[in-house]
């Protein structure tokens, strides 16, 4: 497997990263002008979501021809004409490989709904009556799992939205065209893939209702979830590429399997489970504050349970699916600067792949949107009239988005104070936050103390320190559930990461602050006590031991 230990990977949402052709919409072309901007960063790798043909029903993760690329991003020019000169500069390109589903739109479903048995054999067509869905399973965006095709007769699985049809991953065609998908741009010279919800492939044999919950224990790591991965990563040579899964819901047993190095499956997986602790039972609309108790377990579950396996994390806390971390687990109002460097330095000591979402960097918030009428995402439509039909007034409604879409994430990165934040000549496609006047790169690269210049040094220090690379991790408990410290060792070398996740000063106790030399923090200096210090409110810092 490729060595990916000292590297941190940026991802790339292009509708929202930097409009190149003033057409309000981000685009190739745009990240090719940022490209600059990355190596300063210091970053490795670029994951960009999907640009391939897409009626964009969910932003490109219905793609509707896997071996194009979508005019409103722009064509394989510029795709090509990106993956060179990234490498130029050190930098690798990752595309991402929607492998789950098609987009209902794809000359493959269009077959099957003519009737082409051929065609019908690559998705997962039931028979059925039109009243009475073959299943209760739940898709993903709210509503039952299947669409029923009155032509046909038949019912036909989605686990997202309508317009995004499940692939039949047990029909070996299906598998050899996404393995010729791969093989198309691993020869355009891309550096790695992302793999979209990739333990969901594999279904059960038996098709059945699910009487404790909503299906996804049928088809969470399937039952040839392993096998059908070794296949795609073998028959195309791919283990020596940078590889990351989409775990949907998965098990610790799992992930090690999918990334231990002797498996020869993925480089490494991303998992949510710590992206939960937010949610009311399970339920990610219902608000309920962070639990950080829970989210200190999982980390230690999770950080050790792999290293003692040899298995090995993507570690992260935001991408386009989530909220902007420093408005959820910290605080974007007083505490914005500090509580931003707490949280990226909690990721960035862990042993894992740390990676970097657009806009990250700067501390970007939550988009704050009043209106139903500002959310672009699927999810978060469905949601608003889900809620609505479960009793909620519309205020309640919002407040809930406010928190809780996607699309707090998703709104344009902020380059600099200038109209439309520096993105777009046009109105963009989204709106952004005010906060874009102070909250841009332009003034926070100035800014030495910027939580720009803290991320670009976190970066750093991985490339420096072996023990942040591959040190072993152990975590540190306290009685208090705000304090998420960990230790990481390799041979004589030792790191310990100490952050407050909260508004009040905690005492640290037993440890000889003269033994260690603090190599980052978000505060000045260490507040000594007679037996240790004093971890102020969302402070964070590192102490190397001499
Ligand atoms: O997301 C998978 C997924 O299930 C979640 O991230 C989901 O969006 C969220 O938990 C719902 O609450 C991937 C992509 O990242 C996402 O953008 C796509 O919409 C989805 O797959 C379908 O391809």
């Amino acid at each position: 497997m490729g060595n990916f230990k000292d590297k941190v990977v940026y991802q790339i949402y292009p509708k929202s990263y930097y409009d190149a052709n003033g057409d309000g919409m981000g685009d190739i072309r745009g990240i090719i002008e940022k490209l600059d901007y990355l190596k300063w960063l210091g970053i490795n790798d670029i994951w960009i979501t999907p640009v391939f043909v897409s009626p964009q029903n969910d932003n490109g993760y219905d793609v509707a021809d896997y071996k194009k690329v979508d005019p409103l991003y722009g064509d394989m020019e510029d795709l090509e004409e990106l993956i060179l000169s990234a490498k130029e500069k050190g930098i690798g390109i990752m595309l991402d490989m929607v492998f789950n589903h098609t987009s209902t739109e794809h000359e493959w479903f269009k077959r099957a709904l003519q009737g082409e048995k051929e065609y019908m054999d690559y998705y997962i067509f039931k028979d059925g009556e039109p009243d009475q869905p073959p299943t209760n399973w739940e898709s993903k965006f709210g509503g039952n799992a299947w669409e029923y095709v009155p032509s046909l007769k038949k019912w036909y699985l989605h686990l997202f939205d309508r317009t995004q049809a499940d692939l039949n991953w047990e029909n070996p065609k299906v598998r050899r065209e996404l393995k010729d998908v791969i093989l198309f741009w691993k020869e355009k010279g891309v550096t790695g893939f992302r793999f979209d919800v990739v333990n969901l492939i594999s279904k059960p044999e038996k098709y059945e209702n699910d009487q404790e919950g909503d299906g996804r224990r049928f088809y969470t790591d399937g039952p040839h979830v392993h096998e059908y991965l070794k296949e795609l990563v073998e028959d195309t040579g791919i283990a020596d590429m940078i590889t990351v899964g989409e775990m949907s819901s998965t098990s610790l047993e799992n992930c090690i399997r999918y990334t231990d190095p002797e498996e020869k499956e993925l480089s490494m997986c991303f998992n949510f489970h710590h992206l939960k602790v937010d949610y009311k039972d399970g339920n990610k609309w219902e608000l309920q504050k962070p639990d950080f108790k829970a989210l200190n377990a999982l980390f230690k579950k999770w950080q050790e349970g792999m290293e003692q396996a040899n298995g090995w994390n993507a570690v992260f806390w935001c991408n386009h699916d989530q909220p902007r971390i420093v408005s959820r687990f910290g605080n974007d109002k007083e505490y914005w600067k500090q509580s931003a460097k707490m949280l990226g330095t909690a990721i960035h000591m862990l042993r894992g792949t740390p990676y970097v979402y657009q806009g990250e960097e700067l501390g970007m918030t939550n988009a704050g949107f009043t209106h139903i009428e500002q959310y672009k995402d699927v999810e978060s439509k469905n949601y608003y009239e889900i809620l609505l039909k479960q009793g909620k007034t519309s205020k309640e409604a919002l407040s809930v988005l406010r928190e809780r879409s996607r699309d707090n994430g998703r709104t344009p990165m902020q380059w600099n104070g200038e109209e439309h934040a520096g993105f777009s000549k046009a109105e963009p496609w989204i709106g952004i936050p005010d906060n874009y006047t102070w909250i841009n790169v332009e003034a926070e690269k100035e800014d030495s103390d910027s939580i720009l210049n803290y991320y670009r040094k976190l970066i750093s220090l991985r490339k420096e320190l072996p023990v942040i690379q591959d040190g072993s991790v152990e975590f540190i408990s306290h009685e208090n559930p705000n304090v998420f410290a960990y230790r990481r060792s390799l041979g004589e070398e030792e790191l310990l990461v100490f952050c407050n996740l909260g508004e009040e000063e905690i005492e640290i106790d037993g440890i000889k602050t003269e033994d260690y030399e603090r190599i980052i923090g978000n505060y000045q200096g260490i507040a000594v006590q007679e037996n240790g210090f004093m971890l102020r409110l969302y402070e964070t810092v590192v102490l190397k031991k001499m």
